[in-house]
């Protein structure tokens, strides 16, 4: 996207990282790295032709300007706000990295000319499943040339690049039940989403902790202890929509998941005979299951709630979540074994849950929605529609569920190899960057079908002291595994450039954790 313009890779890759080897201060060669000819792009485009030929860039002097032609101009939010972004990424710390030795700058690059070149732009539209984010840019002398079919065609360098994704489904999972997490470090996210290419930020809202989603309909969900605080620990309307515009003005998608009918304690709270009520021996145990599948009521609240939902979110799919639905309660409850009974579903509570699913994925439908659902639901044999999207995140049998998955003729995200909430001793982005989502027995057509992947970080052992670090750059590595090229797998080419990319991410405010022993030129300062 236009949206993550990487002016600032560009030009800087152009102008300040020639040279990949630096010498630390006993003037000794750092053995960090074997350097990398693609110095600190990340993630790698497409086709890259470097040139020896540096430009000097004067924040007085260099412009970026809208082509003369291009569909989008003046009037494009999309484009001027990144266009001040990006001027901002690049001189905006000028003075950090100003006094760094480095090659002299033959010539200086004064004109940055983007054109988007379809007919249609998308400048005042969200990013979409399908949006085109491809991009050619040009780095030469007198101006730069930066082309895009939309404004969602992304980034960087020095001679000529030629870029798109691998993966149209590039997301981020953020989870903001366990931990509430404040708006600020929504968008710092959402801006380092933009420096990695991610696309989708998948918004886990609400789970058994807390419902801190404030609604119009039901505002008594967050307000009566569903919340961790009725005020402060809530996601009103307006900041709903100031993240849903943030992450537009940066091509991230928002696709929102309200997970049911299991990790659902929270709406109990405010909402009476939503949940159902457990059973010890033949009297009510004073706890509560699952969502109760078999109260009209339950619809009745879910159609008013996924109506309001599919108004406050503009993108096209919601994630109904589906996944680990503990069956424990719905057993011992004997009105639920009773309409169980009258049902013909026995004790197959795999059916009651697959019962409630395909009454919510119905109600989705007539919002005109597309669903997202956890693979359970698939599992459970529930029947999907056409273009519902299953989300896979177990690891054991993973190869299997795959193949399975797109057999069957579903789109599929693949979020298992993942999980960045697990962390562990060493360099774990290295297993993220080596997971391959195609990495299963499928057909051509099987394989098209893997529309990409999320890393998730799960929210019980993160707030907002520590969600920046765990997650980049770690997830940098999931970031080029969905954009770059099926063969980009050099793990010290890698390595090069992410300690690169993640100087530049904690030098733009992003408080990226490190890959190993090294430094940054931005600590001499
Ligand atoms: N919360 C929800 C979670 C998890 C899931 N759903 C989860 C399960 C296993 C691991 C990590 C996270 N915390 N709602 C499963 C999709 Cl290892």
């Amino acid at each position: 996207m236009l949206a993550g313009l990487n002016f600032a890779t560009l030009l800087l890759s152009v102008a300040v990282c020639q040279g990949s080897q630096y010498k630390d201060i006993n003037s000794e060669t750092v053995s960090v790295d074997q350097g990398s000819t693609y110095g600190s792009l990340w993630p790698l485009p497409q086709q890259v032709s470097l040139s020896e030929v540096s430009f000097k860039l004067s924040s007085s002097s260099f412009r970026v300007v809208d082509a003369e032609g291009s569909s989008a101009g003046p009037s494009c939010n999309i484009l001027q706000n990144a266009y001040r972004r990006y001027y901002e990424y690049l001189f905006g710390n000028a003075r950090k990295t100003g006094h760094f030795k480095r090659k002299a700058a033959r010539s200086e690059l004064s004109e940055l000319q983007v054109s988007i070149t379809s007919g249609d732009s998308d400048c005042d539209g969200y990013p979409g499943a399908t949006s085109d984010e491809s991009y050619e840019l040009t780095v030469d002398q007198p101006y730069a040339i930066l082309k895009a079919p939309k404004v969602w065609g992304k980034s960087i360098n020095s001679s000529k690049i030629v870029d798109f994704p691998r993966f149209q489904h590039r997301g981020i999972l953020l989870d903001t039940s366990r931990h509430f997490l404040p708006i600020k470090v929504i968008l710092a996210n959402l801006e380092a989403m933009a420096m990695n290419k991610f696309n989708v930020f998948h918004w886990h809202i609400v789970d058994d902790p807390s419902f801190p989603y404030l609604s119009r309909t039901f505002p008594q969900l967050s307000q009566m202890q569903g919340a961790y605080h009725p005020y402060t620990h809530v996601y009103t309307p307006g900041d709903v929509k100031m993240i849903i515009e943030f992450a537009r003005l940066r091509g991230i998608r928002v696709v929102p998941e309200f997970d049911t009918p299991g990790h659902t304690q929270s709406w109990g709270k405010g909402q009476k005979d939503l949940l159902t009520p457990c059973y010890s021996g033949s009297t009510p145990s004073g706890t509560f299951g699952p969502v109760n599948p078999i109260l009209n009521t339950t619809y009745d609240f879910m159609n008013l709630l996924f109506k309001e939902i599919s108004e406050v979110f503009p993108d096209a799919y919601v994630h109904l979540g589906g996944d680990e639905v503990d069956f424990n309660c719905w057993k011992s409850n004997p009105d639920i074994q009773k309409w169980m009974d009258e049902h013909g579903l026995g004790k197959d509570y795999a059916k009651l849950e697959s019962f409630y699913i395909q009454k919510l994925l119905g109600i989705v439908a007539a919002t005109k929605k597309g669903s997202m659902i956890w693979q359970e639901v698939f599992d459970n044999g529930v029947k999907l529609p056409a273009d519902a999207v299953v989300n896979v995140w177990m690891g054991s049998g993973l190869q299997g569920e795959m193949f399975n998955v797109t057999a069957a003729g579903f789109t599929t995200i693949l979020s298992a190899p993942w999980y960045l909430d697990y962390i562990s001793y060493g360099q774990d982005w290295q297993r993220y960057y080596k997971a391959e989502p195609l990495d299963f027995k499928g057909s051509d057509a099987q394989n098209k079908l893997v529309i990409g992947g999320e890393a998730c970080l799960w929210g019980e052992f993160v707030d907002s002291t520590n969600l920046t670090p765990r997650l980049w750059p770690r997830a940098s590595a999931v970031g080029e595994r969905l954009w770059s090229a099926k063969d980009v797998t050099d793990i010290n080419d890698a390595y090069s450039r992410l300690s690169k990319h993640r100087c530049r991410m904690v030098e733009r405010g992003i408080p990226a954790e490190p890959l190993f022993t090294s430094f940054c030129r931005h600590e001499y300062k």
